[in-house]
């Protein structure tokens, strides 16, 4: 607890100084990591110093869910957060975490710089959140210790990983496997002592949490997309000027420009050096089994949330 509440009660050095605390899961050396540092560094220099900010990597703030409640309260002023567990607070963050709802990068980055984005912000608006960007964090697929996925039936009484979210649970129970929502820093440990059979991930994360040296079967099944929000704490937002609105804006905004390009190159650094370490790595052509297979989580979301239909909707016919 005490590590939660520190950031927020450090003394500003003058009246109108402030110093913020950023929360990320990830390792230093990660895009996400760098695009924070990357915003919070601009900030710091178009303001002057008067709006300075400590990112604390590697989760040290607190598991994700923890720390989305902290942003929401303006323990924690701003932090890359994955949709998916946000969606467990935010209905409209729960699009994104439809299996196969993007057909790939170009098309996700136009709907989440467009009408799916903007609906989310809204969404996140009302939870006390602003959404100032959103991150790539590729296409997540399964890996376990068991066997290379080819087909749905392949996981199949597998004891699988999933974030924090009803969504992901559905998922892997329509395809007869046993999910454990569990957090991201529990999961080497669980892998490793056979908790659980698997998880699954982007490329990034699953290579720069060594989960490959316990589970080395890793199969392209890319069964979600789901983006990242760089969030700010909606009192952190309030509290500013609109001058200084107009500065984290531009700020973040450069950022998910960098990030992106980062991710890109991540990814394929990722994948070779995962090939390199001797992962046996499977690609699934024909996704449409497991898109068969993982649709009943449409109906589970839409039976849920009616109202959210008409985005859905439109996100599955936008080219
Ligand atoms: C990573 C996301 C991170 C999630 C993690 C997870 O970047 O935000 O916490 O997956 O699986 O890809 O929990």
């Amino acid at each position: 607890m005490a590590l939660l509440i520190a950031p927020a009660l450090v003394v500003s050095a003058s009246a109108d100084a402030k110093d913020w605390s950023g929360w990320n899961i990830h390792v230093v050396d990660y895009p996400v990591s760098h695009g924070m540092e990357a915003f919070a560094a601009e900030v710091s220099e178009k303001t002057d110093g008067r709006l300075t900010s400590k990112v604390f990597h590697g989760g040290v703030l607190g598991s994700q869910p923890d720390a989305i409640e902290q942003t929401r309260l303006g323990i924690i002023n701003f932090g890359v957060f994955s949709l998916g567990p946000m969606g467990q607070a935010v209905p409209e963050a729960n699009v994104v975490s439809l299996p196969f709802i993007f057909k790939g990068v170009d098309q996700m980055h136009r709907l989440m710089d467009g009408e799916a984005g903007a609906a989310i912000g809204e969404g996140l608006a009302e939870k006390g959140i602003v959404a100032l960007g959103y991150y790539d964090a590729g296409a997540r697929s399964f890996y376990n210790s068991k066997k290379p996925i080819n087909s749905p039936d392949d996981v199949a009484g597998l004891k699988v990983r999933v974030m924090n979210n009803d969504l992901f649970v559905g998922m892997v129970d329509s395809m007869g496997g046993n999910a454990t929502p569990m957090a991201f820093g529990e999961v080497y440990t669980a892998l490793q002592t056979g908790i659980v059979d698997g998880a699954e991930n982007n490329p990034p994360s699953y290579e720069s949490t060594n989960h490959f040296e316990v589970a080395g079967f890793y199969s392209m099944s890319e069964h979600l997309i789901i983006p990242e929000c760089l969030c700010m704490s909606k009192r952190t937002w309030d509290e500013l000027s609109a001058e200084d609105q107009a500065i984290v804006q531009e700020a973040a905004t450069n950022s998910v420009t960098l990030q992106r390009k980062l991710w890109a190159e991540r990814e394929e650094a990722s994948m070779s050096k995962l090939r390199d370490a001797g992962v046996q790595i499977n690609t699934i052509d024909d996704k449409s089994k497991f898109q068969a297979a993982m649709e009943p989580v449409y109906a589970q979301f839409l039976e849920a949330n009616p109202e959210l239909s008409d985005l859905v909707q439109l996100m599955r016919s936008s080219d």
